[in-house]
């Protein structure tokens, strides 16, 4: 059976782009594959987090996870920190993977960049190893596939190709895993700056549809999305990227096809109306189940917790073949 595996930060709010880019696809393929979800809380810490503000995203973000129809009993669920095998394989990886390599990751470049004047110099030495963490994180199941949305690529290449040299060097040890990029929906922009991808780590909420966000606040935020002068609805994300990415999110909110939906609309206030609209009619069932499951914290607990102990089995005998592989002296 295939296995899949995939992680999300508990950085902030979750929003539009996760659900469309990643979560949704989550929840389908918990049906079909052995799927292990992670919400990756060692790598939220990579930039400074307030310990109460963290402890409270962890959980809120285990609950939208139960609250898109992940089902504990159809996959594994469980937070990072609870399985000490992710920072012990990530060390051995950090020892495989060259400076150069983590040096090119154009999520650090961007994240390291956004830190002020000191630039790099002022960064944690985390957000630079990032990749070996994630890496760990998905080769500790030997896994298959990987849902992700598009920034993601990158990262994914340099997992595969740490985990070939891992296996070149000291012989088959890890499963090379494939990402899974979806066709649309993989790249959700931001509705005020549409060149910008939709992020947690913004600092103008504006562009960015939360899935907590009420419908009346959905429906303003499309109203007053970004487009552009020119009066024709047309899929060409280089030359229109607002009006492409209205277009990306009605079609992926409702299973269609970005181009064909283009010519059913006249003008810009219908798209921005449908769009709202379709948005709100996915999100609603989402937000009444989190709001409900947040009020049961004895419920997340115990959920994280069995889930940790199934998540454990696994990493507990990948990190063993990866320690015996390297020479270190395995005992029983
Ligand atoms: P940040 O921007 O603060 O790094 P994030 O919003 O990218 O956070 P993550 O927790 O890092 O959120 O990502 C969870 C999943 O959502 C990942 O698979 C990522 O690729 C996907 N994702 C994030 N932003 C978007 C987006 N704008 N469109 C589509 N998918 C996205
Ligand atoms: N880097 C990812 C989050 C992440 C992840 C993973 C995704 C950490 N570990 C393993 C897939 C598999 C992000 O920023 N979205």
């Amino acid at each position: 059976m295939t296995r899949v595996f995939s992680g999300i930060q508990p950085t902030g709010e979750v929003h539009l782009g996760n659900y469309l880019g990643a979560l949704r696809h989550w929840a389908e393929a918990q049906h079909e594959n052995e799927s292990i979800y992670c919400v990756v809380d060692l790598h939220a810490v990579t930039v400074r987090q307030d310990p109460d503000e963290l402890r409270a995203k962890t959980l809120a973000t285990m609950a939208t996870l139960l609250a898109v129809g992940l089902d504990p009993d159809s996959c594994t669920l469980f937070v990072q920190s609870h399985v000490h095998e992710h920072p012990e394989l990530a060390w051995l990886l950090e020892c495989t993977v060259s400076f150069g390599e983590l040096r090119r990751m154009t999520q650090f470049k961007d994240k390291s960049s956004r830190g002020g004047s000191d630039g790099v110099e002022g960064v944690s030495a985390g957000l630079f190893t990032y990749p070996a963490l994630m890496a760990a994180d998905i080769l500790l199941y030997d896994t298959d596939l990987v849902p992700v949305g598009d920034d993601q690529r990158q990262h994914l290449e340099l997992t595969r190709d740490v985990a070939e040299r891992f296996n070149h060097r000291y012989g088959d040890t890890f499963v090379i895993p494939e990402a899974a990029i979806p066709r649309v929906g993989a790249r959700v922009m931001d509705l005020q700056r549409p060149t910008d991808k939709m992020s947690k780590s913004t600092d103008s909420d504006a562009g960015v549809v939360m899935l907590t966000d009420d419908p009346a606040t959905i429906t303003r935020k499309f109203r007053r999305a970004v487009t552009d002068s020119e009066p024709e609805v047309r899929y060409d994300p280089e030359n229109k990227p607002g009006v492409s990415n209205l277009l990306a999110i009605l079609a992926a909110s409702t299973s269609g096809d970005p181009a064909t939906l283009a010519g059913e609309f006249e003008g810009y206030g219908a798209l921005k109306a449908a769009t709202a609209e379709a948005v709100v009619a996915v999100l609603e069932p989402v937000q009444r189940r989190r709001a409900e499951l947040l009020e049961e914290e004895g419920y997340l607990l115990d959920v994280m917790s069995k889930g940790a102990a199934k998540a454990s089995e696994i990493a507990a005998d990948v990190l063993r073949r990866a320690h015996d592989a390297m020479g270190f002296v395995v005992v029983h």
